[in-house]
């Protein structure tokens, strides 16, 4: 199943929908949907794809659409930004990757690049890397990267005690610290088709500052579980 998780994407998540159907064609998607100032719902539903609503933010939309696709029995879930910077074309490198792998993430910093990125973004984005990777003994690059595919399997050990807030790096520290595999693959993404990104200044700048911090209470609660066992 896909998961779109979307805020004020009315003029973008047609396309979005439309262009995964192409790539993998038959595949349920659902849109996650809360907050928005526009007709984002109700667009999503005219391009054919199932919407549920959710409590504020980003991150428990996801989990509220994790948790509908292991109910509905999926056998994988890709989270996929409704912003139209995420190519239906990836979607299939993702799945093959996720063949032997847990968690397969769409990085922008390897192989294919070209991705434009401001250059304060950008060195918040590595530094993140740099963060995530100290705390969680993996090397990880894309660590804000909301196109993500998951195993079944993969997905039932974080959704139920599922980050509230933020839900990229921090939980990808979780899924390591869970002993999940997880695999980074190059993805040429695009710029955000209009609209506004979650992250503005100085937001991102607090934002970046709290998934630091999140970060970090990961690695301590993991091994915390560990040590319980
Ligand atoms: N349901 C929901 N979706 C959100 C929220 N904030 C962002 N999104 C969606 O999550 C995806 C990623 O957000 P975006 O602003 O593009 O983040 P960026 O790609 O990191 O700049 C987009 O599809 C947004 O519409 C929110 O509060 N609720
Ligand atoms: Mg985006």
């Amino acid at each position: 199943m896909i998961v779109l998780p979307a805020r004020n994407e009315a003029p973008r998540i047609a396309s979005v929908v439309e262009e995964v159907r192409h790539f993998l064609p038959g595949v349920p998607i659902l849109v996650v949907e809360n907050g928005s100032q526009d007709h984002t719902g109700e667009a999503a539903l005219a391009a054919g794809a199932l919407l549920l609503r959710s409590q504020p933010g980003y991150a428990r939309a996801l989990q509220v659409g994790f948790q509908h696709a292991l109910r509905e029995g999926a056998p994988w879930v890709i989270q996929m930004d409704a912003d139209g910077q995420h190519p239906g074309a990836a979607l299939p490198s993702l799945l093959h990757a996720l063949e032997s792998c847990d968690l397969a993430v769409g990085s922008r910093f390897l192989g294919a690049g070209g991705y434009r990125m401001p250059l304060p973004r950008r060195l918040a984005v590595q530094a993140l890397g740099g963060w995530a990777t100290f705390w969680s003994g993996s090397r990880l690059r894309d660590v804000t990267s909301g196109l993500r595919a998951w195993r079944r399997e993969a997905l039932a050990q974080v959704v139920e005690d599922f980050p509230q807030e933020i839900a990229d790096a921090n939980l990808l520290v979780r899924a390591l610290r869970r002993g999940l595999v997880v695999t980074e693959v190059p993805v040429a993404m695009r710029v955000r088709a209009g609209g506004y990104s979650q992250h503005q200044l100085p937001r991102s700048a607090l934002f970046a500052a709290k998934m630091a911090v999140l970060t970090v209470a990961e690695a301590y609660d993991g091994y915390g579980r560990t040590s319980t066992k």
